[in-house]
């Protein structure tokens, strides 16, 4: 698809840039985060809650819907719009990062990735073109290729030769990708290695991608490192097209990943850390799990203006969650997800209104730093 991204404002001080997403499903307004929706379904939350709390893209992982149950079965269900009925943006991530986490058993070779399922032990294999096609059966409105993540730390030769791999199969993708109603992302990769990073960042960006994933971040190093890494990728990247930061989601990195030119983020963070019982205020993280929380009758966050915030105390909650009920997990995901995409909300309307660096400042006070 051609013109699907705009840029609509820049920081002045920062990389910062608010901008438009046309998809096949209507417009995502950046910078903005993608709720995770691994087997279709943000975990406890039905499409219509996430449509309430202003969700415009989410996630689903080709790895998971490959396994369980198809592609396509998903594809002659009407595709994953329509099986999971969300009318608004997908994005699916291609499962190579997947199968590195989740499968004990697997080989990575020049042409692709073979495993065994988590599930029931059965041998599978992706490819750079199979994981384009898979997607196409989805039916995500962008998909992304195949690439490998070397672990963090590993020695430069082995991270040399994952990339040209990751290279090399990122070519293929793109020539094997038919469908004109789906954009298609190229993943930059590189390790921990500024040099490194940018060299991946020139050669991705030379190829005709829609937009750009960073991956290969937010897996073990310090935050430091993760900022050095984006102040030398994006830079490479080419301006008009949006870039996504893979797998981040604390309050901190998205602020601070947004000025560094950052449009797009997903991560499991705000409904993993609510199935441990902790909820994110504007005064940083809060385990109401905890039995301080047994008699608080104030809601999760006092300066959230969210459905659970307006009726349910932390006490309620706190007693939710150590009963084992399914509800106290519910209200935890929703609120959390409204303080990500509320976050988002005011970072776009700041880049616009020329405030960004007020917000980055304001959000680095009252999201302390914590490690994703
Ligand atoms: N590659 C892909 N998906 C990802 C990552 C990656 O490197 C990461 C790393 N943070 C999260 N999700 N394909
Ligand atoms: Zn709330």
């Amino acid at each position: 698809m051609d013109g699907a991204f705009e840029v609509l404002a820049r920081d002045p001080a920062s990389g910062a840039r608010a901008g438009r997403l046309h998809t096949a499903h209507g417009v995502v307004e950046t910078p903005a985060f993608m709720p995770v929706g691994t087997q279709a379904s943000v975990k406890t939350l039905s499409s219509e809650e996430l449509e309430e709390l202003g969700a415009s893209m989410i996630l689903g992982n080709t790895y998971h819907l490959y396994l369980r149950p198809g592609a396509g079965r998903v594809a002659e269900l009407g595709g994953l719009h329509r099986f999971m009925a969300w009318s608004g943006s997908i994005l699916t991530d291609s499962g190579g990062f997947q199968v590195l986490s989740l499968t004990a058993l697997r080989r990575v070779d020049e042409e692709g990735v073979t495993f065994r399922s988590h599930l029931d032990g059965s041998t599978h294999r992706l490819t750079p073109e199979g994981v384009v096609h898979l997607q196409e059966l989805l039916g995500s409105d962008v998909a992304m290729v195949l690439d490998e993540c070397p672990p963090y730390p590993s020695p430069p030769e082995e991270v040399e030769a994952s990339l040209r791999r990751t290279e090399r199969w990122a070519e293929i993708a793109l020539a094997s990708h038919r469908r004109d109603d789906q954009l298609l992302f190229g993943i930059v990769q590189g390790g921990m290695e500024a040099g490194v990073r940018r060299r991946a960042a020139r050669a991705l960006g030379k190829l005709e991608f829609d937009g750009y994933g960073i991956g290969g971040l937010s897996i073990g190093e310090p935050k430091e490192t993760m900022y050095r890494m984006l102040e030398a990728s994006v830079p490479e990247l080419p301006p008009a097209r949006p870039r996504y930061l893979m797998g981040v989601g604390s309050p901190d990195a998205l602020v601070e990943g947004v000025a560094r030119g950052i449009d797009l983020f997903d991560s499991v963070l705000p409904t993993r850390v609510a199935r441990h019982g902790t909820v994110l205020t504007r005064r940083g993280p809060v385990t109401v799990r905890n039995a301080r929380y047994a008699s608080d009758e104030r809601p999760l966050d006092p300066s959230c203006d969210c459905r659970v915030c307006r009726r349910y105390s932390r006490a309620y909650v706190r007693h939710l969650l150590n009963a084992g009920e399914i509800l106290g997990l519910r209200l935890c995901s929703y609120h959390n997800l409204h303080v990500l995409l509320r976050l988002m909300e005011e970072v776009r309307a700041a880049i616009r209104q020329g405030t960004f660096a007020e917000v980055r400042r304001a959000a680095a006070a009252l999201f302390p730093r914590r490690q994703e």
